[in-house]
């Protein structure tokens, strides 16, 4: 190829004599990038041949139409795009110098690997560059990138750098947008930040940023856009913000930024999103935040805000998102809100100290107007009084939590299609099971655990939730048998009857009730909004009780505990292969153990103590190889221990005790113990006792009226000859 170049270079310059002037210039410059790019072609594995099929230096001439290239009117490389494309190589053999009239250089998802090239900085032509989803190109942000003086949009995005943000930032007067997400930058945000005065998009989320935000950022008069989010800043938010008049979206999210929220911050007319989750902030937030009368989301969860003025949301119509789960809010709920509010698409102001009740001075219910309403979580706060009708008059409304606050008496509102979550824990709500509900035909979620509700659970439960995969009604006063349409469900994948009177026995009837047959890897809970991630419920397995994020999919158990359930385990439990716990502790259940219990591979935890269990522990025991806590103590089992690699971990012996019968590891050896020859005979041997014993009995009754039966029945005769002749055997005997 470099042999038949100047030989075609020469006969083209002959060829078009009139254009000599001109066109020679073009061509050189033609050859020099044609000749960069196949060089850098070579250096690329051979991976990358097919896409790149057209570079060749025997068609420089085409330049223009080889595969990611465009050209400017005067035939000079001004675009180079390679989104997507493979390339598997490096970017060190590119001579970056060879194009000075580029404009705009992409390369997203490329598979490049090796340092980010300094020789960058020699394109200064350069107006945009995106090098995007390369997490293999390493090495840091060079210096030189300050001698891109064009350049508008700078976007790096999901690279695998480590270097700091150069200082030089500050010399790309030009730029509109600048974007680093996700490219590991370490050190701090260097305050000539300040100097891009034209910037209006800043994102450098999820990266590991340290140090404060600089009061310089204040001068990026045009700035709309601050994203910092996923950081490691801290110190407190610069006041200078507040000059950033055009500013719209505020992303803090996750870094260590704390102290008081200057009030100024609500002045923007513009500002939208205000996104500080997840700092420390602190102090009363402040009231003016809706000044500017643009306000749509705050996003405040997870800081240490103490108050809410009255004033601060009253006015703002525009507030659509407001999130404060987790704060330390003291405040009155309709002081707080007005009697009113007629925002809020979602409204958590879970983990708090709010106080007062739902209803206004009119007794009316205040967030009736609230028709929007899609998610309302005041869980974990200090509310009462009753709840009302309304909720069910919001057609939109997904997720409610109002667990473990006082309210109290009948739950007595229905709903709409569209709700989801139902979370009534840890209340004081009373009366039957609410009648109501039976409306809730989407409902996911059902959550009325730790309440005094009472009678018996109704059978429609599983006609009227379809879609319902966990259900909680643990500690309640709920009595009568459990209805067996309740194993009718065929997506539940918890069920928590636990803690309440229930009789009978555990139905079998297994056959519909498939949620509970498979392993739960994922869950298929969509998303409400973005990433609102709080649909818990509280569980008890291992012994311990656990917030259960719904989203990680996983569980799957039953949990009938302390219960007056009697009779036998039904068989068809074995059949529900992705239980991973199983807690049926303390009920008044008899007979044995069912055979097929090892079937239940995934079964990490296994509560049976506490009944009158009978027999041995089947030998399938030894494969429930997942199991990590069992207890089958306070029973009347008998028998040896199986032995199993699993079982073997099991060393305390508390979790058999008082089964009288059991012997093996850990408890004695069955060898020595008199209770393991006659356990190791088996059942049989059992039978072969009992005949014994009935021989014994029936021997003794015999000879018993033989004796006195003569006594009473014959007379004064036969009773002296009967006695001379016991007499003369036992003489005799003698
Ligand atoms: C890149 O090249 C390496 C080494 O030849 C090869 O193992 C790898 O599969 C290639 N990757 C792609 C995405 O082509
Ligand atoms: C290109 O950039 C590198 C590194 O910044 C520099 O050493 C080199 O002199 C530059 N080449 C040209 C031709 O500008
Ligand atoms: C960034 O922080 C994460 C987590 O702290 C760490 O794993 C990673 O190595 C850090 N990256 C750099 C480039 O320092
Ligand atoms: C920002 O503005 C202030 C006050 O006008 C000035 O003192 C400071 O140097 C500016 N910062 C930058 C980085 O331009
Ligand atoms: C910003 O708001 C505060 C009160 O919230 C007000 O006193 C101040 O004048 C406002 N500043 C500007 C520049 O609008
Ligand atoms: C959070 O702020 C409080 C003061 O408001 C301070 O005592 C505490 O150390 C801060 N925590 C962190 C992790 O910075
Ligand atoms: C709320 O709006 C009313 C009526 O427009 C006004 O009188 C009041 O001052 C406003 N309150 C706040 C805190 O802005
Ligand atoms: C809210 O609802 C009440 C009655 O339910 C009504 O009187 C009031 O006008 C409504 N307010 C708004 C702002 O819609
Ligand atoms: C399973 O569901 C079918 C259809 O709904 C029903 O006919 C059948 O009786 C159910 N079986 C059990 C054991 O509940
Ligand atoms: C079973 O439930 C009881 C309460 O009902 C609880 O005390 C026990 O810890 C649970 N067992 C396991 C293994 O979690
Ligand atoms: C096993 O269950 C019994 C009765 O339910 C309980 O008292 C005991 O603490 C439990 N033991 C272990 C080790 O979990
Ligand atoms: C020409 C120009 O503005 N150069 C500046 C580039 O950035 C560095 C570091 O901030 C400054 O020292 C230069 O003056």
């Amino acid at each position: 190829m470099k042999l038949i170049h100047p030989l075609g270079l020469l006969l083209l310059s002959f060829v078009s004599l009139p254009c000599a002037v001109v066109v020679p210039a073009v061509r050189a410059d033609s050859w020099r990038e044609a000749k960069a790019l196949v060089n850098w072609k070579a250096s690329l594995l051979s991976s990358a041949d097919e896409s790149l099929g057209s570079w060749s230096l025997a068609s420089y001439t085409n330049l223009c139409r080889w595969s990611g290239i465009m050209c400017d009117s005067a035939g000079h490389v001004a675009e180079l795009n390679f989104g997507g494309t493979r390339l598997n190589g490096t970017l060190d053999d590119l001579d970056f110098s060879a194009f000075p009239h580029l404009k705009k250089l992409m390369l997203v998802g490329n598979g490049l690997h090796g340092t980010f090239p300094p020789g960058i900085g020699n394109m200064t032509s350069l107006v945009e560059l995106q090098i995007k989803n390369n997490p293999y190109l390493r090495g840091a942000i060079p210096r030189s990138i300050g001698q891109l003086r064009h350049l508008t949009i700078l976007n790096l995005e999901v690279l695998g750098l480590d270097g700091t943000l150069p200082e030089e930032i500050g010399n790309l007067t030009s730029l509109k947008e600048l974007t680093l997400s996700s490219v590991s930058l370490i050190g701090s945000i260097p305050h000539t930040i300040g100097i891009l005065t034209n910037l209006r998009w800043l994102q450098l989320d999820d990266n590991n940023l340290t140090g404060s935000i600089p009061g310089d950022i204040g001068n990026m008069t045009e700035l709309q856009t601050m994203e910092f989010s996923y950081n490691y800043l801290e110190g407190q938010l610069p006041s200078t913000i507040s000059h950033l008049i055009k500013l719209q979206h505020l992303h803090l999210l996750e870094n260590q930024l704390g102290g008081h929220i200057f009030p100024e911050l609500g002045n923007s007319s513009l500002l939208e999103t205000i996104g500080i989750a997840e700092n420390n902030f602190s102090g009363p937030f402040p009231s003016s935040i809706c000044a500017g009368q643009a306000v749509e989301i705050v996003f405040a969860e997870y800081n240490g805000f103490t108050s809410i003025h009255p004033q601060t949301f009253r006015n703002c119509t525009t507030l659509q998102y407001v999130d404060f789960t987790a704060n330390n809010i003291v405040a009155e709920l309709r002081e707080c809100f007005g009697e009113h509010p007629g925002w809020l698409k979602l409204m958590a102001f879970s983990q708090n100290h709010l106080y007062g009740t739902l209803l206004t001075e009119q007794g009316e219910v205040f967030l009736c107007n609230s028709t929007d309403l899609v998610v309302l979580d005041l869980s974990n706060n200090a509310l009462h009084g009753s709840v009302s009708m309304c909720l069910s008059d919001m057609p939109k409304l997904q997720f409610i939590d109002l667990s473990r606050n006082t309210f109290n008496g009948v739950v007595p509102f229905s709903c709409q299609d569209s709700l989801n979550y139902l979370h009534l824990a840890n209340n004081h709500f009373r009366g039957t099971f609410p009648l109501g509900l039976k409306k809730c035909k989407s409902l996911i979620t059902l959550d009325l655990g730790g309440n005094h509700f009472s009678g018996t659970i109704p059978s429609w439960l599983s006609m009227s939730f379809p879609s319902l995969e966990f259900l909680r009604l643990s500690s309640n006063i709920f009595d009568g048998i459990i209805p067996h349409e309740i194993f009718q469900f065929r997506q539940l994948r918890l069920l928590d009857l636990s803690k309440n009177m229930l009789t009978g026995p555990i139905p079998d009837a297994f056959t519909n009730f498939t949620g509970m047959i498979q392993e739960q890897e994922t869950s298929d809970i969509m998303y409400i909004y973005h990433d609102f991630d709080r649909e818990v419920i509280e569980i008890v397995w291992k012994n311990a009780g656990h917030a259960y994020s719904l989203r990680k999919g996983a569980v799957v158990g039953m949990d009938l505990s302390n219960n007056f359930l009697s009779q036998e385990i039904p068989n068809g439990l074995t059949t529900l292969l992705g239980l991973r716990f199983l807690n049926l502790s303390g009920n008044h259940l008899s007979g044995p153990i069912p055979e097929d219990f090892g079937n239940l591979v995934l079964l990490e935890s296994l509560d049976l103590s506490q009944n009158q269990l009978s027999g041995g522990i089947p030998p399938s025991f030894a494969a429930l190889k997942s199991m990590g806590v069992l207890n089958l103590s306070y029973n009347g089992l008998s028998g040896r221990i199986p032995t199993g690699s699993q079982l073997q971990t099991f060393v305390d012996p508390l979790i058999y005790s008082h089964n009288p019968g059991l012997c093996g590891f850990p408890l004695e050896d069955c060898v020595n113990s008199s209770a393991s020859t006659r356990n190791q005979v088996g059942k049989a041997g059992d039978r072969e006792i009992l005949w014994v014993y009935c021989f014994v009995a029936a021997g003794f009754m015999f000879g018993f009226w033989l004796y006195w039966g003569v006594f009473l029945f014959y007379s004064e005769t036969w009773r002296c000859a009967f006695h001379q002749y016991v007499a003369w055997i036992t003489c005799k005997g003698r």
